[in-house]
């Protein structure tokens, strides 16, 4: 048996009942199997694989806190510190009834190769907890974030874990948990990103992430011959990363028609009202199910759907696994040209396989996502001099890294004979420097 298939069969085995972390781990390692066949025999001495495929430290606690009735609840709380070759752990916090160890070792794993692509000296990791901010009151959410941080500001640092958003996780979160980090240590460090803009946040991090799933969308159709002006987009979620991608779509002139949440899907054939999508989330904080009183023609669905209506482009900004082979069936019949991740792993990997072999263009989540976890970086960046910069200036870096993002994964692509899979280019392109860091460090 090779070396790729061992070495993912022994992840099967020593990790069970993980099965969103196996997939995650199986997209990588075929992609990159080209690369370990012809350097096998060093990477095997060196257990290359089997030292990436294992949590540097997987820390995992208990979570009590009070709830509105005087009852206590107690929540898991998770903190994977995946790889940190080349820099400080670095990803975010999921809060999500879904969360459990696999899911944060999927999203770790997935965040070593994304920070690598960014081009910016930042580690792969993930936390969360299964705690569901939904339906919480602020004194609850207080209570919870102080109680996780309790526990997890031991193991982070400005150099060591720098935690940020991610499901249930926004400004509000970060701020409580950053109030909490600093009481117990005294310390002002820039130890969470997206924090608020008075307290050493960054400009442009909120909307980073969408922004960023654009411009790299841009430049792919661009060097595929295509313009995103004009384009009619599907885009699915309606949180952080779908309101700032519908926003930024907007402004280069292509139309969205339709978003989601868990409950159901909205479809407005005449361009999805963004202020009105802005005060249901992120005011109200309410169902999606409301985006009808505001636009009485535009349809409403309770279930999934968004995949079915026709569109140029799809842009999955939920969760994992939301979209599936007969969602991409539908895609390709009804003349979907790309499909661009904002969310992290939203595509299975049968669905995948079936937009590739059907030409569709495809740019995987650890490329297509990368202007968050890259506007964290620059916060740090700032948070380190002492000094806050402009709109413009992090948004022309975030801009500049995104079009890097998508060059360099194309040239990988190029390199190993895959020309046009961004799949293999993304892994490929995040692996390499990874794997020399690794190297070049001893054993650990
Ligand atoms: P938010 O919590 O702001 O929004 C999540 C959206 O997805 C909501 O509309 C939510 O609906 C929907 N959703 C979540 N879980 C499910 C589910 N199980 N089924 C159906 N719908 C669901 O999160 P973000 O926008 O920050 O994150 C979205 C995705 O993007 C995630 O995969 C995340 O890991 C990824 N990501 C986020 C980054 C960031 O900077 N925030 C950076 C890179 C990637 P509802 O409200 O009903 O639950
Ligand atoms: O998945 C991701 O890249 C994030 N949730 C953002 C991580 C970060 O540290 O900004």
């Amino acid at each position: 048996m090779g070396y790729v298939d061992e070495v993912i069969e022994l992840v099967v085995r020593k990790n069970p009942a993980e099965p969103e972390f196996h997939q995650a781990v199986r997209e990588v390692l075929e992609s990159l199997r080209v690369v370990i066949e012809a350097n096998e025999e060093k990477y095997r001495r060196e257990a290359l694989l089997e030292r990436l495929v294992e949590p540097d430290r997987q820390i995992k606690f208990k979570v009590a806190w009070v709830d509105d009735s005087g009852k206590v609840q107690v929540n898991t709380g998770y903190r994977v510190q995946f790889n940190n070759a080349i820099g400080p752990y670095k990803g975010g916090l999921r809060l999500h009834p879904s969360v459990n160890l696999g899911i944060i070792k999927f999203l770790g794993f997935e965040q070593i190769f994304k920070n690598s692509l960014t081009g910016l000296p930042i580690g792969g990791g993930k936390g969360g907890s299964d705690f569901d901010p939904k339906g919480k009151s602020d004194r609850e959410i207080l209570a919870f974030c102080t109680s996780f941080m309790t526990e997890l500001y031991k193991y982070l640092g400005a150099d060591i874990d720098v935690p940020a958003g991610d499901i249930g996780t926004g400004a509000r979160e970060i701020g409580y948990m950053y109030g909490q980090y600093k009481k117990i240590t005294g310390s002002y460090e820039g130890v969470l990103t997206g924090k608020g803009l008075t307290y050493g946040g960054s400009l442009v991090r909120k909307e980073a992430t969408g922004y960023g799933l654009l411009y790299l969308t841009e430049e792919m159709l661009k060097c595929n011959g295509h313009s995103i002006q004009d384009k009619v987009i599907a885009v699915s979620g309606a949180g952080n990363v779908a309101i700032y991608a519908i926003e930024k779509a907007q402004q280069l002139g292509a139309k969205v028609v339709t978003c989601s949440d868990s409950n159901g899907w909205v479809y407005d054939k005449d361009g999805i009202d963004l202020a009105a999508l802005k005060e249901i989330k992120e005011l109200r904080r309410a169902r999606l199910s409301e985006y009808k009183n505001y636009r009485p023609n535009a349809e409403y669905h309770e279930g999934r759907g968004v995949w079915s209506v026709k569109c140029d482009v799809a842009l999955p900004c939920a969760t994992q696994n939301e979209l599936t082979l007969e969602d991409a069936k539908d895609l390709v019949a009804n003349g979907c040209i790309a499909v661009a991740e904002g969310a992290n792993m939203p595509t299975t990997l049968d669905a995948t396989e079936y937009l590739l072999a059907n030409g569709v263009m495809f740019a995987p989540g650890k490329a297509a996502n990368a202007g968050g976890v890259a506007a964290s970086a620059l916060e740090m960046t700032q948070n380190s001099e002492r000094l806050s910069w402009s709109f413009e200036e992090v948004d022309s870096k975030l801009k500049q890294i995104m079009v890097n993002i998508f060059h360099n994964i194309d040239d990988a692509a190029k390199r190993y004979n895959a020309a046009g899979n961004y799949v293999v280019g993304a892994n490929i392109a995040g692996f390499e420097k990874v794997a020399t860091a690794m190297m070049d460090q001893g054993i650990w």
